[in-house]
């Protein structure tokens, strides 16, 4: 396991007197018994005795029977271990908070649940915060094995948090002007948003920023809002290469996750200014959540005086396309001809967007895997996931497949949607025309133009 850590990683040495204290903070909700212990296990073997305040537990209201008196049987012998139950569910974001309110550290550091902490994981973390009181500061995350438990380690470099704008969390590596920005490998890496579950902040720091939105339930978004309000209230957001904790990837969490489009709806309304009309398209029914009453919020990036959105896409993430969205010519791609039916992408792996044939499907008005956007550039993309897919046909191809967009558009990206409802392909000098494949599947598919029904596309935005 000795290689998870760079080498310079390795060799650092730390003045452990002059370093702030930390009390880990693990929420948790009905976790099986064997990953819960060895998180909590993995916390107070790999810290430093002199810089672990405590190791608070929260029980999020469980229900499963092995979290009630055997659990506070097993905790009982262990000094700095402290067990807090919440009266009623509060999600993760309350049950977070309920476990800082009482927390005596100077730094506070949230873990999951799931966790195990890697040899010197807390060090890096604490100097960082110690010499930059204003750092939000990530481990790496390692991989646990779902199956066998094993601790996989990183492939390779450290990665950084990004978004998609249906304000779901990606991964993305590190750009070229961060390399620049960084004086070593060892270096922090500074990361537009955090996965959410794993970071340190100094308590004083995270209670200015106005820790954690109290209307946010269950899971979901808060990742996101935390991250915006670190970068445009005046804070950091880094990842420490030094710093490594393993997490599991369940296949399937404990409990619904359905409260999530309501959170991000909170995280748009108060940081997204005129971009959130960006998120709504691409979500359409996320306007019709109940998100709860949002001006506490507001107010306080008022009062934090927190700089706009447009100033953290110009300088945190200038890496990500910010969608046209012109009148017209985003949504749903209809046909005319076969009423109903719009173009629709369906990547079997949302890391792996790219390749496949594009297909007509019911419209079903959700966004997501049936949104595109015609743009200036005469592209139409394929902008709810990240990276981003562009509308394209290989050499001498008549169907219509996926590619990652590029900087200069290529030829074979190039359509031209007409004011007649045609969708004119340059390159081939062909239409795209709706056409039947097999009993009720249906593609698009490069035609001689004759401008017949089925030739004809137009976007709408939702179902009306
Ligand atoms: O109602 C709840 N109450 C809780 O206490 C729901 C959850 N929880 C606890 C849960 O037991 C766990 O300890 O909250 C923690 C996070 O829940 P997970 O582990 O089910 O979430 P996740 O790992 O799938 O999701 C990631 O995104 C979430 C968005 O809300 C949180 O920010 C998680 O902390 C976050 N996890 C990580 O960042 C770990 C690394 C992920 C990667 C890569
Ligand atoms: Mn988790």
């Amino acid at each position: 396991m000795s290689t998870v850590r760079l080498r310079g990683c390795r060799e650092q040495k730390y003045n452990y007197e002059s370093l702030p204290t930390t009390s880990v903070i693990i929420a948790f909700y009905n976790e099986a018994w064997s990953t819960l212990l060895r998180t909590v296990y993995s916390v107070l073997e790999m810290s430093p005795d002199i810089l672990l305040e405590e190791v608070i537990l929260v029980d999020d209201y469980s229900d499963r029977e092995h979290l009630k008196e055997r659990l506070e049987a097993e905790l009982a012998h262990l000094p700095k271990v402290r067990l807090i139950h919440a009266t009623k569910r509060e999600g993760l974001v309350r049950a977070r908070l309920l476990g800082a309110s009482g927390a005596k550290g100077d730094v506070l550091t949230f873990l999951d649940c799931h966790c195990e902490c890697h040899e010197g994981w807390l060090e890096p973390l604490l100097q960082r915060i110690g010499d930059e009181e204003t750092a939000v500061v990530c481990p790496v995350i390692d991989m646990i094995d779902w199956n066998t438990f094993e601790y996989l380690g990183n492939s390779g470099e450290p990665q950084i948090g990004g978004f998609d704008w249906r304000l779901v969390f990606t991964w993305h590596v590190v750009p070229e002007r961060e390399r620049k920005r960084m004086r070593s490998p060892i270096d922090v890496i500074r990361s537009p948003t955090m996965a959410g579950g794993l970071f340190a902040v100094s308590k004083k720091y995270f209670q200015y920023l106005g820790s954690y939105d109290t209307g946010m339930e269950v899971w979901g978004g808060e990742n996101l809002e935390v991250s915006f309000r670190i970068w445009q209230c005046g804070g950091t957001l880094e990842t420490h290469p030094c710093s490594h904790v393993g997490h599991v990837f369940p296949k399937q969490a404990p409990y619904s996750r359905k409260k999530a489009l309501a959170n991000s709806v909170r995280a748009a309304q108060v940081w997204l200014d005129e971009f959130k009309e960006l998120f709504y398209h691409r979500n359409p029914h996320a306007r019709l959540e109940s998100f709860g009453d949002v001006t506490e919020r507001q107010q306080l990036r008022e009062k934090l005086k927190c700089k706009d959105f447009r100033w953290f896409l110009e300088n945190v993430y200038p890496e990500l396309h910010v969608p046209e969205d012109r009148p017209g010519c985003f949504g749903m791609l209809q046909n005319k001809g076969l009423q109903g039916l719009c173009f629709d992408y369906n990547p079997p792996d949302e890391n792996q967007i790219v390749g496949h044939q594009v297909i007509l499907y019911t419209c079903h008005g959700l966004g997501q895997n049936q949104f595109f956007e015609y743009t200036s550039r005469k592209e139409i993309r394929y902008n709810t996931h990240q990276p981003e897919g562009c509308l394209a046909v290989e050499a001498g191809g008549e169907s219509l497949v996926m590619e990652l967009c590029q900087d200069l558009v290529p030829e074979n990206h190039y359509f031209l949607l007409l004011s007649d409802g045609s969708l004119f392909h340059e390159q081939s000098k062909k239409c795209v025309q709706a056409e039947k494949k097999s009993n009720d599947k249906f593609v698009p598919l490069l035609w001689d133009c004759t401008l017949s029904s089925r030739q004809q596309w137009f976007f709408q935005e939702q179902m009306l």
